[in-house]
């Protein structure tokens, strides 16, 4: 490597006095991979050439918001790069930035594939060549790898995401992870791609949702019904299967009022098996009006003492501590007051919720910040859920301060897609063809694209 043969003495010090500087120079890489292949191999090989190789193992935490969930821990992941032969240390990475650890361990080159020049990724490259240059170090970069096998690789991995039994437990492991969890609505396989694939990129930082959100009003409008547990959970869990063909990421069904305790307790048995998270009912009872309604149609609220029976019967009847039973509180819809709402949220949690909903449909998000206030004095953990569709000017990062664990975004994609749909529609009618409706429509080689073949 360092010279072609060694058969003088000022070969050997040649060679010596080389091996004496690769040894004082460090090298820094960063991974997020759960799964190693030949082509992590062998760049890692080519990285403890140019000195002792630092590996930085990307936080869980980033992971999540950059690329899917990681089936293995950043603990055993560490494990896993501490265990290769070149590898002298291994760290984690908190942020997909590298600039924390470049400051901190000043390696002399950073070493990466050149898949980073252009892309996403770029301006996290572009810090990593500022952090260099201001102290001298150099950045090396070899060519990205595109085995088909590697590729396959991968995608195996994500499949494995979407198992029942490891889709089912993500809710709850996203929770310990990130302060706050977000969820969007999906009603169909396509809304269901849509919200697994959405992504986001702003100054070297990537958002997506971590979760979605089975609404009872968008399944029920996609089918052109009401929002009145007209349709029933056999169909409800065909909207489920359709999303879950297509995504790996976890889902929280909306249950409606979970209906009569008795069915109640198969429902989650099913809803266990399937793979879904958490299933979020309603403190309502006799015929189901959407919340929005608020006091404009007559709603009947459940009494505590009956809807905490059909809470410890699902608790009873689950087979796995991964599944969540949520208990969504409608006394803020109801008018019926700040203590009613604190004190069916304490007897929920003691009748077994994994987690609270609490609802309001007020502009003013006040009630939910003094809801939270209140009932955080008391209960630091339970997992609170917020729909914020009517108070929307409040920002996910207000609500987390606040207290606030998931933030769902319950019908913005049906909001969105029905005004879209109908005015292509009044385009095509009102111009007899379709070109007008063109500039309003994605490309068919994009929506074909979209959607993965096998
Ligand atoms: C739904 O999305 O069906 C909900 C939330 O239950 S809300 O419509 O705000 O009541
Ligand atoms: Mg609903």
């Amino acid at each position: 490597m360092l010279c072609s043969e060694i058969d003088t003495a000022e070969d050997l010090e040649t060679v010596l006095n080389r091996l004496k500087e690769v040894l004082n120079k460090t090298v820094y890489m960063c991974f997020s991979t759960d799964i190693l292949h030949g082509g992590h191999i062998s760049i890692i090989k080519k990285a403890a050439r140019l000195g002792k190789l630092i590996v930085g193992v990307l936080s869980d935490k980033a992971v999540v918001s950059y690329r899917r969930y990681p089936l293995v821990p950043e603990s055993e992941r560490m494990k896993l790069f501490e265990s290769i032969s070149g590898v002298s240390r291994v760290v984690i990475q908190e942020n997909l930035s590298y600039r924390e650890n470049l400051l901190r361990y000043k390696p002399d080159f950073v070493v990466h594939g050149d898949d980073w020049v252009s892309g996403f990724q770029k301006p996290v490259r572009d810090e990593v060549v500022e952090v260099l240059a201001s102290y001298g170090g150099k950045l090396v970069e070899f060519p990205y790898s595109k085995d088909s096998m590697y590729l396959k690789i991968q995608e195996q991995s994500r499949e494995t995401l979407g198992m029942p039994d490891m889709r089912r437990k993500r809710l709850k492991r996203l929770l310990e992870i990130k302060p706050l969890v977000t969820a969007i609505e999906a009603h169909s396989g396509i809304t269901g791609l849509i919200a697994e694939n959405t992504t986001v990129y702003e100054n070297g930082k990537a958002y997506q949702f971590d979760a979605m959100w089975v609404s009872s009003l968008c399944d029920s409008t996609a089918k052109g019904k009401p929002d009145i547990e007209l349709v029933d959970m056999t169909s409800r869990l065909r909207t489920v299967d359709d999303i879950m063909e297509v995504t790996t990421k976890p889902i929280i069904l909306d249950g409606d009022t979970g209906g009569l305790a008795e069915h109640f307790v198969y429902n989650v048995r099913t809803l266990e098996r399937l793979g879904v998270s958490a299933v979020i009912i309603e403190d309502k009872t006799g015929l189901k009006k959407n919340s929005l309604f608020g006091t404009e149609v007559e709603q009947c609220q459940d009494d505590i003492d009956s809807f905490c029976a059909k809470i410890r019967a699902g608790r009873a009847a689950r087979k796995t501590s991964d599944f969540m039973i949520i208990a969504r509180i409608e006394s803020l819809i109801l008018e019926k007051g700040m203590d009613d709402a604190l004190s069916r949220a304490f007897a929920y949690v003691s009748a077994g919720a994994d987690g609270i909903m609490i609802h309001s449909r007020k502009k003013d998000p006040s009630e939910i910040f003094e809801f939270l206030k209140k009932f955080r004095e008391t209960d630091k953990t339970t997992p609170v859920v917020l729909v914020p569709t009517s108070y929307n000017s409040v920002t996910e990062d207000e609500l987390q301060k606040a207290g606030a664990n998931i933030v769902i975004y319950a019908n913005q994609l049906t909001r969105s897609g029905f005004p879209a749909m109908k005015n292509t529609a009044e385009s095509i009618l009102r111009n007899h063809r379709s070109l007008e409706a063109d500039s309003m429509c994605m490309p068919i080689k994009d929506i074909i694209s979209l959607i993965p073949e096998e």
